[in-house]
């Protein structure tokens, strides 16, 4: 990796509590957590903030980030049964991670972390994980997972993007009319027969793998490009949500949606396999 004293655009920027990796570009600037290798923030030049981080997030390290782009993985939500009792959401979002590589360019930085697995983690997992991050005038995040096992993993995951949204009740994502999707909050299959609208709490697992999304609201048109999804996650937890969450500041449903690229069907990663999921946000 290029030293640091190298480096035109990144600088690491270390609290007591926290250290970030900071990119200032002329087309954008972005923010990585060391702790869980989360995006926290994305800006393209002249547009707003991409990401919503919650204002009562915990940053010390004592649990997820709430917000940003957490990485979901090697599971998503609660933890198989062959992991019983672990987190949910799995690891990779409660470890440091370190950085493996830089890019600059004039157009672009793109910046590759790695998670600090415990040997004994490392030795139970039997996969590898990468995350490549490019920033220009869009966002990209990458993950690389690799079996390097002998046995087929189950695998699933999601990059759980919180969107920052201007006003969460005036947002449309018409490729999702007419999709199914299972409720995680009703606990039953159900087809989106209207307008897809946020009035409510929702947990939804909708099942929809193709590469283009548009996410708009009052004050952006967002395109979401998505590669290696079996599904896209959509969670807002409403206002009794976000209020029950010491960590989630309680109107900030109102100006937030997840909207997740995310393997929730049901894959078998086999030994030696490599699966590479990507989200890339366009404003
Ligand atoms: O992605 C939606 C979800 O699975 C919801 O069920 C909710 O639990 C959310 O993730 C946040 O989970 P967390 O563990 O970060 O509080």
């Amino acid at each position: 990796m290029k030293e640091q004293t190298q480096l035109k655009y990144l600088t690491t920027e270390s609290t007591d509590r926290q250290t970030l990796f900071v990119i200032t570009h002329p087309l954008f600037s972005a923010k990585i957590s060391e702790f869980g290798g989360q995006l926290l923030s994305y800006q393209p030049v002249n547009k707003q903030e991409m990401i919503w981080q919650s204002s009562t997030a915990v940053l010390d390290g004592s649990k997820p980030i709430r917000g940003g782009a957490p990485i979901c993985w090697p599971w998503f939500g609660q933890a198989p049964e062959s992991f019983s009792g672990e987190p949910q959401h799995g690891y990779a979002r409660s470890v440091k991670w370190q950085i493996t590589s830089v890019k600059e360019t004039e157009e672009l930085v793109e910046i590759s972390l790695v998670p600090m697995f415990s040997e004994q983690l490392k030795q139970r997992l039997q996969l590898s994980l990468e995350v490549i991050y490019t920033f220009g005038l869009e966002a990209k995040i990458e993950l690389v997972t690799t079996n390097l096992g002998t046995q087929d993993f189950d695998f699933s995951m999601a990059i759980h993007t919180y969107l920052n949204l201007a006003d969460s009740r005036e947002v449309a994502i018409p490729e999702l009319f007419d999709c199914q999707y299972f409720d995680k909050l009703a606990n039953k299959q159900d087809t989106q027969d209207k307008p897809f609208a946020v009035d409510q709490a929702m947990d939804r697992i909708y099942l929809y793998d193709k590469a283009e999304l548009t996410v708009t609201s009052s004050d952006k048109k967002l395109n979401i490009l998505q590669q290696g999804h079996d599904s896209v996650v959509v969670w807002n937890p409403w206002q009794q949500g976000a209020e029950s969450m010491a960590d989630f500041d309680d109107l900030g449903y109102l100006s937030m949606l997840c909207v997740e690229a995310a393997l929730t069907q049901g894959y078998k990663l086999k030994p030696g396999d490599c699966h590479r999921i990507s989200q890339t946000l366009i404003d």
